[in-house]
């Protein structure tokens, strides 16, 4: 019987417990898009919270900048597999942006420049857990990667993490966003491994 020491075989491994289910570590950055990259300039770009009562909140690049910033270090969990450990971005936390904002919604709609959408529980936006990120490793956020802004929710699969962001939509009923309506998961925790519809 051959003795096997994991120790020295194989590939280096992933520190326990940071890999969720089903996942592989890379150090690449894979670009995942739904469509065509928009290209906004920060002289157009606004973001915007609506709430169930349609009072909305807007931000302007400027204004967004004039905010306290935060520099999150995060891993990075796509459904297609991949994991990234210890990014750096920069951005406002959405706390910041939802200090001012009344509403009982439960409820959150995320949309972006291009049309995509993504739906999660607006707790999972506050208590520090997501930003609107701007800067990735020290430099101004890429287009293809969700430049000027994007949201940033690393506690669920990538695909809550908007490119492009342009508002979130309060709502009281939860509803579907792009991919959420066509089979992924309506939460996507990567530590329950909620990849799809069912999991
Ligand atoms: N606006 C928009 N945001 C999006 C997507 C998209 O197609 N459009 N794709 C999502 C998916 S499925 C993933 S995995 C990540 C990929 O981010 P990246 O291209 O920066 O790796 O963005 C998410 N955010
Ligand atoms: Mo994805």
């Amino acid at each position: 019987m051959a003795i096997i020491s994991r120790g020295f075989h194989g590939r280096p491994r992933v520190p326990e417990g940071r890999l969720p289910p089903g996942q592989y570590e890379t150090r690449d950055f894979p670009v995942l898009s739904a469509g065509p990259t928009p290209r906004i300039s920060t002289d157009r770009w606004e973001f915007t919270i609506t709430t169930e009562s349609g009072a909305r909140h807007s931000w302007n690049w400027d204004q967004l900048m004039a905010l306290p910033t935060e520099q999150p270090t995060v891993d990075l969990h796509c459904v297609t597999k991949w994991s990234k450990f210890g990014t750096d971005w920069q951005g406002v936390s959405l706390d910041v942006l939802f200090e001012d904002v009344e509403t009982a919604a439960d409820y959150a709609l995320v949309h972006s420049y291009g049309g995509y959408t993504t739906n999660l529980p607006l707790e999972d936006l506050l208590d520090g857990k997501a930003w609107i990120a701007y800067r990735y490793e020290g430099e101004e956020l890429a287009p293809e990667h969700g430049g000027p802004a994007r949201l940033l929710v690393p506690h669920l699969y990538l695909w809550k993490s908007a490119k492009w962001v342009r508002g979130i939509q309060l709502l009281l009923q939860d509803e579907p966003g792009f991919w959420e309506s066509v089979g992924y998961h309506n939460y996507g925790d990567p530590w329950r491994e909620q990849r799809y519809q069912g999991d």
